[in-house]
């Protein structure tokens, strides 16, 4: 297994030190954001997890190897490459096989992340259950992988582009705790609130940290959501949102959008759509949950 995984320097000194290691995703950068601000935000996170006292691993498929952590020029060259293929846990194999440059989803940065030992991961969203699921049986794999893989994704909710009642319901039903970080409901993304309460807030990374340590020293395999809102000031109107989404929404029905496809379509509408504010309020989410990612780092680290 080895053979496939390749680490960075700074990855490589962090884990002989002992330092604490936060994984980051790499389809927000290829799918998610446009160039150059894909590339400056990936490094801006990179640089707000040193100054929390963590190490970035920034996980991507480059020439057949797992980059475990990226160096200056290959985050260049991967953010400004065209057609990067979006990876997820059915499309690991194929991509690295073929030595194709490959963007790891939640699901498959979940499953590299695993394999070198990082627990903590940090992201802007999750996928979920699809609105209309119940006919498309289009649910993320990102679920699946929260299922089973053994590592904690900060991130800031769901998108209301989901169905979020069910997204919980999934969760739930594969044992998945969701923790609201200094809040009582589920965040939607661009909203810090959403109409679902959740069953567990903590307001600090050390009770984070214990809530990992104890579920995972019990052998209860999987994932967890720690779900932190998007700051206050950076926070969308939510019907300003919501009107977006529905009309994002029509367009990929009409234009018969599906499969992986969905989720990259929708983004891209409601950048858009919003005139590059969803953009704006993407970013200062990412680098939110990194601030809080890198304490949680800390503090499992530290136990
Ligand atoms: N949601 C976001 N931003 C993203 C994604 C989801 O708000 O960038 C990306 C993540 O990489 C996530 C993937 O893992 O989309 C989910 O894709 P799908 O719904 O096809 O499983
Ligand atoms: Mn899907």
């Amino acid at each position: 297994m080895k053979q496939y995984l390749e680490y960075s320097n700074e990855v490589q000194e962090a884990f002989a030190a002992g330092k604490p290691v936060v994984a980051l995703e790499s389809t927000i950068i290829s799918h998610g954001m446009p160039y150059p601000q894909n590339v400056q935000t990936a490094r801006e996170v990179e640089q707000i997890i040193r100054d929390n006292g963590a190490v970035p691993a920034t996980i991507a498929l480059i020439d057949g190897k797992i980059k475990i952590g990226l160096s200056d020029d290959e985050l260049e060259m991967f953010g400004n490459s065209q057609g990067v293929a979006k990876a997820s846990r059915r499309d690991l194999a194929y991509l690295l096989a073929t030595k194709q440059l490959g963007a790891t989803t939640v699901a498959t940065t979940m499953i590299a992340a695993a394999l070198a030992d990082i627990k903590i991961f940090v992201t802007g969203g999750i996928g979920g259950v699809h609105r209309g699921a119940e006919t498309t049986m289009d649910i993320s794999a990102d679920l699946e992988e929260l299922a089973q893989t053994d590592v904690a994704v900060i991130c800031a909710g769901a998108k209301s582009i989901l169905d979020l009642g069910l997204t919980l319901e999934y969760l739930e039903t594969n044992g998945v705790p969701v923790v609201g970080y200094g809040t009582d409901v589920l965040p939607a993304f661009f909203t810090r609130e959403s109409d679902f309460k959740l069953n567990i807030r903590v307001d600090n990374p050390e009770t984070v940290a214990d809530i990992l340590r104890v579920k995972w020293d019990l052998g209860l395999k999987g994932g967890a959501v720690i779900a932190n809102p998007i700051p206050v000031a950076d926070a969308m109107e939510k019907s300003f949102i919501d009107g977006i989404i529905n009309t994002a929404l029509k367009e990929a029905e009409e234009q018969n959008i599906a499969g992986k496809d969905v989720t990259p379509f929708m983004l891209g509408k409601v950048k858009d759509l919003t005139e590059g504010r969803s953009l704006e309020a993407n970013i200062a989410l990412v680098k939110n949950n990194a601030v809080v990612g890198a304490k949680i780092a800390v503090a499992f680290n530290a136990k």
